[in-house]
């Protein structure tokens, strides 16, 4: 066949989004995917994600969560589905935490409308959850979740109506360059390409080993357990949550669907892997332990009856900010990886910005802080 202009190695969140915007642009792109997206054996699957703009992690995020705002909701009128829920996000932690201060330092600078709460107005208003009185609550109105698969999907679709292509069911062997551009070697044979863009996840660890940066690929547990507590669903305006405190950080999502539960999850621990292909899929009991004492301690309108349990992967960069611009020496391939389990929000922008860096060399948004050879200088 005839090269492609640009091939996409991985198609989960980034990948779809990344081989959507190049087919819009008309470029002959395909991404390849060891399987067939959405699936459940990388990082974007189990149903929901948060979105949120007072980004805790680094205010140097918000210019590209405000962008992808906005791309989210062209794909919406692109698709006509809906895909982001506004449902808001209460987030609670002490004085001296990470969260709160963060969440407060990001909205002060880039004038985000947050409402700082005291733990007896945040009960008042959001009675689901508990509060400890010595912690600050902060409620985000302009955040919520996606549907992550759903999100994928319509990525994919749409790419492929603007002729992009999917190759599924595809091993990713290796790329090398070849002549003025590159070779992808698979479990189907070979494709080329003048550009390359990397985006494949927990999957991409092998494929950029030559960069030398320590990623760590952890297996992480979703729970969803029935609820008691009709608060609880999304229908009765139950936020999203995020919660600190000495156990840990815990988070998930009310019940979206009746009888669905409630979905919640521990941000922090997970059990590294030697390897994201061969990893076991099910329930962790002390894992399971720990976010059935979160929900006695903080949400008490959740059963003990658990529903549904998923493992997904996040891959873990050194600062836990993600890897993202042109690869180091080469202008022809541009990667995201390491998105260190907050990335699927920024999925929309980021496969914009990788797209915008295959094609001119430059991305009009601030990417610096999260230039791929940081670890390296
Ligand atoms: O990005 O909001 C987030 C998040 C919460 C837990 C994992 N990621």
């Amino acid at each position: 066949t005839a090269p492609y202009d640009v091939l996409v190695l991985g198609a989960g969140g980034v990948g779809s989004a990344a081989l959507y915007q190049l087919a819009k642009r008309g470029l002959r792109a395909a991404a390849i995917d060891r399987f067939q997206p959405p699936h459940i054996h990388g990082s974007s699957h189990g149903e929901t994600r948060i979105i949120r703009q007072a980004y805790f992690e680094h205010p140097s995020y918000v210019p590209l969560l405000k962008r992808s705002y906005e791309l989210w909701r062209e794909l919406e009128a692109e698709s006509q589905r809906s895909l982001y829920h506004e449902t808001g996000l209460v987030e609670i932690g002490p004085p001296d935490g990470i969260v709160l201060p963060g969440v407060m330092r990001a909205a002060e600078q880039f004038d985000l409308e947050i409402d700082q709460l005291t733990p007896v107005e945040a009960s008042r208003q959001f009675p689901q959850y508990l509060f400890p009185d010595d912690h600050l609550v902060a409620f985000e109105r302009r955040a919520g979740y996606l549907l992550v698969e759903d999100c994928v999907s319509t990525f994919l679709q749409l790419a492929q109506q603007h002729s992009g292509e999917l190759i599924g069911d595809t091993q990713i062997l290796s790329w090398s360059r070849d002549g003025e551009g590159f070779c992808v070697s698979t479990s189907r044979g070979e494709y080329r390409a003048a550009k390359l863009i990397i985006a494949g996840g927990s999957g991409a660890v092998e494929l950029l080993k030559q960069l030398n940066v320590p990623l760590r690929v952890l297996r992480k547990h979703l729970h969803w357990y029935a609820i008691d507590d009709l608060r609880l669903q999304e229908a009765n305006g139950c936020p999203c949550y995020f919660f600190e405190s000495s156990h840990g950080y815990f988070y998930g999502f009310p019940e979206i669907t009746p009888g669905g539960g409630l979905k919640g999850a521990e941000h922090g621990g997970g059990q590294e892997l030697a390897s994201p292909w061969d990893y076991e899929h099910s329930a962790d009991p002390e894992d399971q332990r720990r976010i059935a004492a979160f929900f006695q301690r903080s949400i008490p309108g959740v059963s003990k009856r658990p529903l549904r349990h998923e493992t997904c992967l996040y891959t873990m960069t050194p600062d836990e900010n993600f890897l993202l611009g042109l690869y180091p020496g080469e202008e022809r391939i541009a990667l995201a990886a390491g998105l260190s389990g907050h990335g699927f929000k920024f999925t929309a922008v980021l496969g914009e910005a990788l797209a915008d860096l295959v094609e001119r060399g430059t991305s009009p948004l601030p990417l610096e802080f999260l230039a791929p050879d940081r670890f390296a200088r």
